[in-house]
């Protein structure tokens, strides 16, 4: 079984973490700064893009400006997200698309309601793990590496591989986030330590029941539950917007981020993959498991792919026993 990982998980001896964490610490410091230029970034909200449309010459170069990168980490870091548009090969989506429109059928048929409060319409669906479904672009996209190594640092690693589909006549699930704070009872959030990244194989908007997102609630220190009471104090703060992102678009976002599924009033599954990358010096136990065969998409990445690849995977496995 060969792995493909660069060894991120717990080697760090002590000196190599405690560099490590300084280095979080800095940017903690750096990132209170940012923080408490918040509401003059709120002013200027016209001028804050939330959204960066990934240009000829950085596509040319697979490379973002170093002005795309500040703009990205500064939208995360503040906003909670950022949207880099026109990253992904649309023919690529369009043959995952069709795979995961079956396999939504598969999963329909059995009742598998999942995601967060299990709710009739919402599907935890993940992508098929094994060729012809995997695409560097998706698994690898250097340009939401690029974003997420400058968030993240270097040894950041990839611990998800699954997602969210949206069927038509969902409901409203529980507002939620992802992951909670990394310590308890902070006055102040730390920075980030984990990103979800986000890819649709199509237009997502409200018509097709887009992701709901709370700009800014990934600094909010409460615990991890939200009560209504919460929800409508927060409201008055920053309202929430729509995950609304052109077909290959990637979402980055906080995982502390609020967010949640919301009714599909058209007549299509609307999918969402979700990966989420970390930063090097946490745990984690899982390895994720693709299908030999599909090696070559993360090969030469800088992000440490935390995967592991094997001959045998029983049918429908990945849809039914995802292993978180
Ligand atoms: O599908 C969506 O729009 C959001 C799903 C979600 O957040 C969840 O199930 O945890």
């Amino acid at each position: 079984m060969p792995f493909l990982s660069k060894g991120c998980l717990g080697l760090l001896d002590d000196v190599e973490f405690l560099q490590e964490f300084h280095l979080f610490a800095q940017d903690l410091h750096l990132f209170h700064s940012e923080s408490a230029c918040r509401r003059e970034l709120q002013f200027e909200k016209g001028k804050v893009n939330m959204e960066i449309t990934v240009q000829s010459e950085e596509l040319a170069s697979e490379k973002l400006s170093e002005a795309h990168v500040t703009q990205a980490v500064k939208a995360i870091r503040v906003d909670g997200y950022v949207i880099l548009e026109n990253v992904i090969n649309h023919e690529h989506l369009d043959i995952l698309r069709e795979r995961m429109d079956a396999d939504s059928q598969i999963l329909i048929k059995a009742g598998k309601w999942g995601g967060a409060g299990q709710l009739k319409g919402h599907l935890q669906q993940g992508p098929p793990p094994f060729a012809p479904y995997i695409f560097r672009d998706i698994v690898a996209n250097p340009y939401v590496i690029q974003v997420t190594k400058a968030l993240l640092g270097p040894g950041l690693y990839n611990n998800f591989y699954n997602g969210n589909t949206n069927c038509p006549g969902s409901t409203t699930q529980p507002l939620h986030r992802d992951g909670a704070h990394l310590w308890p009872d902070q006055e102040v959030a730390h920075p980030t330590a984990e990103v979800v990244v986000n890819i649709s194989p199509q237009d997502t908007m409200e018509e097709n029941g887009s992701v709901e997102l709370w700009p800014g609630s990934h600094l909010d220190v409460s615990g991890r539950q939200i009560d209504e009471a919460h929800e409508e104090a927060r409201r008055k703060i920053a309202p929430p917007i729509r995950g609304t992102a052109k077909k290959g678009s990637a979402l980055i976002r906080d995982l502390r981020l609020w967010h949640r599924g919301v009714p599909n009033p058209s007549d299509e599954t609307r999918h969402m993959i979700a990966m989420i990358h970390r930063v090097r010096w946490l745990r984690s136990n899982r390895r994720l498991k693709y299908r030999t065969g599909c090696e070559a998409a993360f090969e030469n990445s800088e992000l440490d792919h935390n995967a592991e690849f094997i001959d045998e995977m029983k049918k429908n496995d990945y849809l039914f026993n995802p292993k978180f």
